[in-house]
């Protein structure tokens, strides 16, 4: 049992952390580096302390300065927060030695997921499936990697089996790139986790990146609360998320299956507290395990806003020793929710990131809408961290409600000072393709373009007889749905979409 939690990150998730510990009462601590000193987590917090210069190696990723800061403070639990140290194992180790309860996983299950080839080969072994691929867990030499990509077939993809998100992926589409590609993949790697062991897979083209979220007690009791759509995306740098996916939609069947995989895979490594399991999904809707993110994510307010359950505060239970406060048959998904990420950068050019005093910061409210930011009117951005100035959830009952008050939230959002990518957002919110739910990972890099200056902040005619059609197709379908679940006993779907097999050809 603690009292007292060290919040060991900044920004809009130390806000959150913090927001969730006084609600249960508990006392923050919260740190800080010499250019957050007048940062908003360390006006919210109980306490705050220093520990070290702006760069993050020098201070959040300090893990000495910060357990110097929980014994100093009294502080008998770490949250972690997302990035930073919240997936570093030695981290949990040293909090656990240290006698500080860790808000999140154990040591060995962070290690477990954070090896990739482990993680993949944790999941064959429990019925998850996985892209086809190596199989090995020694690490392959480069002529072993090259049998095996004539094994698996081109187009394949390397991987670092220390990396993640992203990080030291390469695509090879034709054998004779593969050496090359092996010799830079295996520096990279070496270079960037000191690590250079390399994993093959099958290059899953035109996919989706579609995530599960898992709650875990320490009675052995793991629930599923859905799924979240995080295909648009730039440079692995997620924009905008939604629960649930439009991909997924009415279908019960293949949401449980997900489901389902999510919590084998998180009890594979007797995963504890809150996690993502990723899964690409293709068109067929075949799915495949990615990766699991051991930590609290970025866009998991979409999946609170759906289930009503507070992810953050129930981390917090399950570190304080509770039993899960829900089964799976309470968690039941209502309506819809979208998440904008508003960063710091200029979408106008190549999303270039924007630094300076944040002169005027006036967030839209109203029914349905939270803003989860750490910045206020006054604060200097600066360059040495993640370019997120706020995130921007709405809830609607259906999509097309969720993507309308989305476009009226952002038209009311006002920031001056910095350049922010809200003129992106309502250029995506405007798009055909994704306001009928056809697009994939490629979508923004591929199909989307910030030129030609057509200014989309009013709702055009045009747009507004779209969206008129979209919201009273969801009508219609929902309708639809509860003749068809009359009398049996079911719960009517709330979220009717449209799914369309034959998008890809347009
Ligand atoms: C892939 C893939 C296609 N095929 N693996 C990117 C993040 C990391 N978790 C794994 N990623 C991918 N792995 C195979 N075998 C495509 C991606 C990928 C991606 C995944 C999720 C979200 C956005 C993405 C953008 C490009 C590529």
């Amino acid at each position: 049992m603690f009292s007292k939690v060290l919040i060991a990150n900044r920004g809009e998730i130390a806000v959150r952390i913090i927001r969730a510990c006084k609600e249960l009462g508990l006392r923050t601590v919260a740190v800080y580096s010499d250019v957050d000193r007048m940062a908003l987590h360390v006006r919210y917090a109980d306490e705050a302390y220093p520990i070290g210069p702006a760069p993050a190696r020098e201070s959040y990723l300090n893990i000495e300065k910060i357990l110097e800061v929980a014994k100093k403070s009294g502080a008998e639990a770490v949250h972690p927060g997302y990035g930073f140290l919240a997936e570093n194992a030695e981290f949990a180790q040293a909090c656990r030695d240290e006698g500080l309860v860790f808000i999140g996983p154990s040591p060995e299950a962070i290690a477990a997921m954070g090896d990739k080839v482990q993680a993949r080969r944790l999941m064959q072994q429990v019925g998850v499936p996985v892209v086809p691929g190596t199989d090995s867990q020694e690490d392959l030499r480069d002529e072993e990697l090259l049998a095996a990509a004539h094994r698996i077939g081109f187009p394949i993809m390397i991987k670092a089996a220390a990396g993640g998100g992203g990080k030291g992926m390469r695509i090879v589409r034709r054998p004779e790139e593969m050496a090359s590609a092996i010799q830079l993949a295996r520096q990279e790697a070496q270079s960037a986790f000191g690590d250079p062991r390399l994993y093959l897979e099958k290059l899953i083209e035109q996919a989706r990146h579609i995530e599960v979220q898992i709650l875990a007690d320490g009675f052995g009791r793991t629930i599923h609360l859905g799924e979240r759509e995080c295909s648009i995306q730039r440079r692995h740098q997620k924009l905008l998320e939604e629960a649930p996916s439009p991909f997924v939609g009415e279908d019960e069947d293949f949401r449980q299956r997900l489901g389902a995989a999510a919590i084998r895979a998180a009890q594979a490594v007797d995963y504890v507290n809150a996690g993502t399991v990723e899964f690409l999904v293709d068109r067929e809707k075949n799915f495949y395990f990615l990766e699991m993110n051991t930590r609290i994510q970025v866009e998991h307010p979409v999946t609170e806003a759906v289930t009503g359950v507070d992810i953050v505060k129930e981390q917090i239970r399950i570190a304080r020793g509770r039993p899960l406060r829900y089964t799976q048959g309470d968690i039941h998904l209502k309506g819809w929710a979208i998440e904008a990420r508003i960063n710091a950068e200029d979408p106008y050019n190549n999303f270039l990131p924007s630094i300076g005093r944040i002169l005027y910061h006036s967030p839209p409210t109203g029914p349905g809408v939270r803003v989860d930011t750490g910045v206020y009117t006054g604060m200097e951005i600066t360059p040495y961290y993640d370019p997120l100035i706020a995130k921007l959830i709405v809830w609607g009952e259906n999509r097309a409600h969720a993507v309308l008050r989305m476009r009226r939230a952002l038209a009311e959002y006002k920031i001056l000072g910095v350049k922010t990518n809200i003129p992106f957002h309502q250029r995506l919110l405007a798009q055909y393709r994704f306001l009928v739910g056809q697009f994939d990972t490629r979508f923004v890099e591929e199909r989307f373009s910030m030129e030609d200056e057509a200014e989309l902040q009013e709702l055009s005619p045009e747009m507004a007889a779209v969206m008129a059609t979209l919201v009273a197709h969801a009508q219609a379908q929902q309708a639809a749905q509860m003749i068809r679940t009359a009398g049996t006993g079911r719960r009517p779907s709330l979220w009717k979409w449209t799914y369309h097999p034959g998008w890809r050809r347009g």
